[in-house]
């Protein structure tokens, strides 16, 4: 096992492997590193946005070079250590995915007709200001160790696609659903990355292993799925977090979700595998399921209490009222 706080080795493969021990101690479940070459999927990106298929999130289009090549966003870069931070919790999901396979995911929660479901991810601490300073640890660890390297942070909101590189970094593969999915993890992980000028050695890919399940596609509430490939415009989780607008008669339905949608990943037979999150901070905080009646019944007040220091507050109340109403 390396020392960490012996000084810098300068064989490549012993700092490869002192970046993956730094990053275990911060708590990340997986670790891997890809090179920092352009994106593969550049065109597939571009055809996607000009179909339509991005909706209203005009962002990934406006950082387009950066997004697909993470030398522009940090000039000089080299690898790209990708992690990632499982955020499972113990909901009656658990009890199994093949019980539940024709729930069209619920979970083997199946809320009432006033019951809306918020999304795991969105349940506990806000998982931007969780895992950024952990990133940042890294990077100034890095700096510290070599100086003149330089550094560069991302966390969901980078223009980095994240997946593509977690891929390349061996740490899952993308499934059909879209999610970047670990073999023993699962897809209800969180993904960040530290760009850096520092060259290590990369990561093996890792192979599609979906085989031939079709089980997000079939369950999906919207059929948004093809393989490989989703209409973000009809995602719930777009709709319900991302749309601004209103919404018209041409909307889809929510299937009785407030905020995000979890279906195409309880289905998965990857994540009725995966274990629970350790990190007690990621405990969720709010229910998995809130009454319609009462969220149209809120205040801002009530509003501010209910979304503190979750990704919940993404979201402003009239748009949330406006996905219950719709829900
Ligand atoms: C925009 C966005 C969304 C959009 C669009 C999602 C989508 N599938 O494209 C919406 C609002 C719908 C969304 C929803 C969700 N999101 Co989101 N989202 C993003 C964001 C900011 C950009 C993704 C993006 O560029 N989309 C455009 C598509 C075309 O790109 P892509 O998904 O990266 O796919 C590329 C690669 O996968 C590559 N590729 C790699 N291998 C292969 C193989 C084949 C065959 C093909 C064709 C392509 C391909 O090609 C694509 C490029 O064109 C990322 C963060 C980031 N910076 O990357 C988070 C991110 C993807 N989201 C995340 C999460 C958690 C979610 C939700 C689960 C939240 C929820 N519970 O409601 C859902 C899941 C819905 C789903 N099935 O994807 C996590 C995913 C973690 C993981 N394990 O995969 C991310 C990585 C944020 C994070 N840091 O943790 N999201
Ligand atoms: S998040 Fe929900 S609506 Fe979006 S692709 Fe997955 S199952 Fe379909
Ligand atoms: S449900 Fe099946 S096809 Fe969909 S991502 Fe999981 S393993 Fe792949």
């Amino acid at each position: 096992m390396p020392d960490e706080s012996e000084p810098f080795p300068s064989d490549t493969m012993q700092r490869a492997a002192l970046v993956k021990q730094k990053a275990r101690s911060l708590g990340f479940d997986a670790v891997g590193i890809a090179s920092a070459e352009a994106s593969r999927y550049r065109e597939h990106l571009r055809q996607w946005i000009d179909a339509g298929r991005s909706g209203e999130m005009a962002y990934l289009h406006e950082r387009f070079e950066e997004r697909v090549d993470p030398k522009v966003y940090l000039p000089g870069a080299m690898s790209v250590i990708c992690v990632s931070m499982n955020y499972q919790v113990d909901d009656a999901f658990k009890a199994g995915v093949d019980d539940h396979a024709d729930d069209h995911g619920s979970g083997g929660l199946i809320p009432s007709e006033d019951e809306l479901r918020i999304a795991r991810y969105a349940r506990a601490i806000d998982y931007h200001t969780h895992i950024k300073p952990r990133l940042y640890a890294i990077a100034d660890w890095l700096r510290e160790k070599v100086p003149g390297t330089t550094t560069r942070c991302g966390v969901d909101t980078a223009p980095v696609m994240e997946r593509e590189l977690a891929t390349r970094a061996g740490i899952g593969w993308v499934g059909k659903n879209t999610m970047l999915i670990h073999p023993r993890i699962g897809s209800f992980t969180f993904l960040g990355e530290v760009l850096t000028s520092l060259a290590l050695p990369t990561d093996e890919a890792m192979p599609d292993r979906c085989g031939t399940c079709q089980r997000c596609i079939e369950a999906c509430p919207t059929q948004c799925i093809e393989p490989y490939t989703i209409d973000a415009s009809r995602c719930i989780s777009y709709l319900t977090i991302e749309r601004q607008s209103d919404f018209d008669k041409s909307t889809p339905g929510l299937s009785g979700w407030l905020f995000g949608c979890d279906v195409c990943q309880d289905v998965c037979p990857y994540n009725g595998k995966a274990p629970l999150a350790t990190d007690e901070k990621l405990r969720p905080r709010l229910p998995a399921m809130v009454g319609r009646t009462e969220v149209l019944s809120w205040d801002e007040e009530r509003y501010w209490s209910f979304t503190r220091h979750t990704p919940v507050r993404r979201v402003k109340l009239p748009q949330l009222q406006r996905n219950a109403r719709h829900a």
